[in-house]
């Protein structure tokens, strides 16, 4: 990327993602909202794209782009579905964690796999009494010879009981105080069919209908030690690099949402006639529009600027992908909820995709770190 535009190659990539949404995301996005249907044969029809390996590395099979193509990616099919789209971010999160940490063995085993999306992989670092405060985690995991013997329970995990692959963060170290901290935790991968692996009912949310989020438990699941992701001690600093990459994806599918909601605005508010004129010839509704695509253009920007710092491994890469992840995701509610007005007592139906995007793009400011901790982690990194 120049400073202001996008490469050749990089529009040539979001040209692909934007027709292949608006031929198999687009028109079926509200029946699968409605229905609460997980589309996994379109997803995998995403992977036959390379979508299931973003930034997997080329010798494992990915198709190595960085994270500006990653967000245009996901920019361009949550303009369809913000759902479906967070879903597949979530796998190349884990999918990359895999490459870039682990050993040969876990790659040859799960990357195969897990690139054209034959299996799908979750990623689990909540629990109950570990959100916000992912540390503190308590699964426990114990060594007993060639294997790890893991009890515990992770909390929301997406995915959860439909995927085949977990990449589990889990306690390792002693306990004492550095054992208990973040340096006491290793990542894990888990199968579905592993015995002891068992699922909680599926949560009943308020958007992100078109993908499962389900507990995932663990009671004594024996795990390969060659399933180590990284380091014993390492699983906290593996699952944080990761975010730094699934937050700006998650900022990029509340930009497509958001640019969806304004295009929609701008049709509606032309069409829709009061006081014997076009809505859209009121000030305010312009003024609204305005504000709604500026703001927009300048979470963008923020957002691409970020992910080219994720990219290049830049020194303020985290501070910037939070900062990004804060303002793409607090701006989209914002103009996603404008766009619901513009469309007076007609956003609030299910015939319009307003309120959908605006359910779908509402937990972005809580998941993947909420925008609380975002704000801690810019703020610690400016004092430190
Ligand atoms: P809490 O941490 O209890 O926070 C409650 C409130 O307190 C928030 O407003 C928070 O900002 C605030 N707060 C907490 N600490 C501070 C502080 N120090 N300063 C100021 N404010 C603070 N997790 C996974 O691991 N994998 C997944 O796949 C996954 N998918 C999810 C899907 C959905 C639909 C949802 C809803 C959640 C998912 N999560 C997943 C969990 C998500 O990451 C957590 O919900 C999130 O990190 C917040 O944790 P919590 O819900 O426990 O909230
Ligand atoms: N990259 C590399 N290393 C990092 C890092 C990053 N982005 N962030 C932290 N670390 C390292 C850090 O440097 C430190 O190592 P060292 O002591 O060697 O310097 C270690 O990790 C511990 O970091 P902190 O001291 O900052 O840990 P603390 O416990 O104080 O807080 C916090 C970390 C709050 C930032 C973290 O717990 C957090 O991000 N919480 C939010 C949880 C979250 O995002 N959950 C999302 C779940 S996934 C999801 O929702 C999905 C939908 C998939």
């Amino acid at each position: 990327m120049t400073q202001f535009d996008l490469t050749e190659d990089q529009r040539a990539i979001q040209e692909m993602a934007q027709r292949f949404t608006a031929d198999a995301i687009t028109p079926h996005a509200a029946e699968w909202d409605e229905k609460h249907i997980f589309p996994r044969d379109t997803i995998r029809a995403a992977a036959d794209l390379g979508f299931g390996g973003i930034y997997v590395s080329e010798d494992s099979g990915g198709i190595g782009l960085g994270r500006l193509e990653s967000a245009l990616i996901m920019e361009a099919m949550a303009y369809g579905c913000p759902s479906t789209s967070a879903f597949i971010s979530i796998h190349n999160m884990g999918a990359w964690m895999i490459d870039r940490f682990g050993g040969q063995a876990v790659k040859d085993k799960y990357l195969p796999d897990l690139v054209p999306m034959a299996r799908m992989a979750s990623y689990c670092l909540t629990e109950a009494g570990a959100g916000s405060d992912a540390a503190a985690l308590k699964t426990k995991a114990v060594r007993d010879g060639d294997h790890y013997v893991v009890t515990g329970s992770k909390q929301f995990i997406s995915g959860g009981g439909e995927n085949e692959v977990y990449l589990a963060m889990v306690r390792t170290g002693p306990n004492t105080p550095e054992g208990n901290g973040p340096k006491g935790i290793s990542c894990l991968v888990i199968e579905k069919d592993m015995p002891g692996v068992s699922f909680g009912a599926q949560e009943r949310k308020l958007g992100w209908h078109s993908q499962p989020t389900a507990q995932v438990n663990f009671d004594g699941v024996r795990v390969p030690v060659e399933n180590l992701v990284g380091a014993e001690g390492e699983g906290f600093r593996i699952a944080m690099m990761g975010l730094d990459g699934g937050r700006l994806n998650i900022g990029a599918c509340s930009l497509g949402g958001a640019q969806r909601c304004i295009d929609e605005s701008v049709r509606y508010t032309k069409d829709r006639k009061q006081f014997g004129q076009s809505i859209a010839d009121f000030q305010n509704t312009q003024f609204t529009l305005a504000d709604m695509q500026t703001e927009l253009e300048a979470a963008r920007t923020l957002l691409y600027a970020a992910a080219v710092k994720v990219t290049d491994n830049a020194p303020d890469k985290t501070r910037f992908a939070a900062m990004a992840k804060r303002f793409a995701t607090d701006t989209g509610s914002s103009v996603a909820d404008r766009a619901l007005q513009l469309h007076g007592g007609y956003g609030y139906l299910m015939d319009y995709p307003i309120e959908r995007i605006w359910r779908d793009l509402r937990v972005h400011s809580i998941l993947e770190g909420t925008n609380q901790v975002m704000r801690m982690i810019v703020a610690r990194d400016m004092l430190r």
